[in-house]
């Protein structure tokens, strides 16, 4: 059958729609900054694609599959794919004069452009492959990415000024690799997916201003981890249990768990445990930009104690507990956590009277 005109015209119209052009029309204007930060997103973009393609063929590869025998600064073992995406982030943008420096989850410090390359007035922050235990097995990972705007002059060459809260970020978003790859980003105007059309070569608009619900079925938490929580979270998930119209999924990989979440409603959960109170997940590289995108999409982003946007980080590889998705279901996990957190004040007043 022949398409109509129109609708080969739609077609043609959707197809054009690709990512820098969203970026330019998002914030309306030709400005330095509006070409500056469309740039980014390609390039952001590129490094997308660059990790799709390694991904897509990582098991037929030689060596780019396992770990690399070395620890990161997290203490965690380091895989080949973590150091490969890394990199790719970094030598896009190194000759871009677009950043000034990048930080990311395998770093213990930000990687400074060098002076024989021209420099520019951003900061990229990511997580290259968010969910690597997802790698080896051909499952869906991610890479998390934020900018932010450099204030001062950074002189310690420590990145002291990142050290700031959420709503100092320009724009956020994430690369999930699944069955085909997607971008989402947001930059403060609402949030909007991509689909790379390989065929084509470019991230083509698949969804624009998504919307969470305000509350919704699932609830995604590692349930390993149930006798390491405080009573509040045992609690909570107790309560799911005995409650109809809930459903656990976990996936082991943010980006995909929390995309399940922004499209469905529901809430993904990672609470600090025994042995770390403060949780697994990265301020700076995980919630923020995720809690950037949320709020954006109408939803909500907490510590179970403050939103996470507010939060400011005391280092670069700070770690919150992480508690996002639709407003209704956060603000259940919130009232559980809070109720006993009174609940400890009123008993350490009861003792020290
Ligand atoms: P990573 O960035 O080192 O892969 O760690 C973050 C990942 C998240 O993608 C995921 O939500 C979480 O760690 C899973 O942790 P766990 O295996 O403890 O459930
Ligand atoms: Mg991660």
């Amino acid at each position: 059958m022949v398409n109509s005109p129109a609708a080969q015209e739609h077609t043609l119209d959707r197809d054009c729609m690709t990512l820098s052009r969203h970026v330019l029309q998002q914030l309306q204007s030709f400005s330095a900054e509006a070409q500056d930060l469309s740039a980014i997103m390609n390039r952001i973009a590129l490094a997308g694609k660059l990790i799709s393609r390694r991904l897509t063929r990582a098991g037929l590869v030689e060596g780019a599959l396992g770990f690399t025998g070395d620890v990161n600064v997290q203490g965690e073992s380091v895989k080949k794919m973590d150091v490969y995406a890394n990199d790719v982030f970094i030598s896009v943008f190194k000759q871009s004069g677009l950043v000034c420096r990048l930080a990311s989850e395998e770093m213990e410090k930000p990687y400074y452009i060098p002076e024989n390359c021209p420099i520019g007035r951003y900061t990229l922050l990511y997580d290259p492959i968010d969910g690597s235990s997802n790698v080896d097995i051909n499952l869906n990972v991610g890479s998390i990415f934020a900018i932010r705007q450099q204030e001062g002059e950074d002189l310690d060459g420590d990145g002291k000024d990142l050290l700031q809260n959420g709503r100092k970020q320009l724009a956020a978003g994430y690369v999930l690799y699944g069955p085909s790859t997607l971008l989402v980003y947001s930059i403060g105007n609402g949030v909007h997916s991509f689909i790379l059309d390989p065929s084509l070569g470019e991230f083509i608009l698949a969804e624009e201003n998504i919307t969470i619900p305000s509350h919704g079925p699932v609830y995604s938490v590692n349930e390993g981890n149930f006798w390491q929580w405080d009573d509040s979270i045992r609690e909570y998930t107790r309560y799911v249990h005995r409650h109809e119209g809930y459903t656990a999924r976990y996936g082991g990989a943010l980006v995909g768990d929390f995309h399940r979440i922004l499209l469905q409603g529901g809430v993904f959960l990672y609470p600090g445990t025994k042995k770390k109170p403060e949780g697994k997940l990265r301020l700076l590289y995980e919630s923020s930009p995720l809690a950037f995108l949320i709020e954006q999409a109408g939803g909500k982003a907490s510590t179970g104690m403050e939103d996470i946007l507010d939060v400011v980080p005391d280092k670069l590889h700070a770690r919150t507990p992480l508690f996002i998705g639709s407003t209704e279901d956060v603000q259940l996990v919130e009232s559980f956590i809070q109720e006993e957190s009174r609940r400890e004040s009123e008993k350490k007043a009861i003792a020290s009277s």
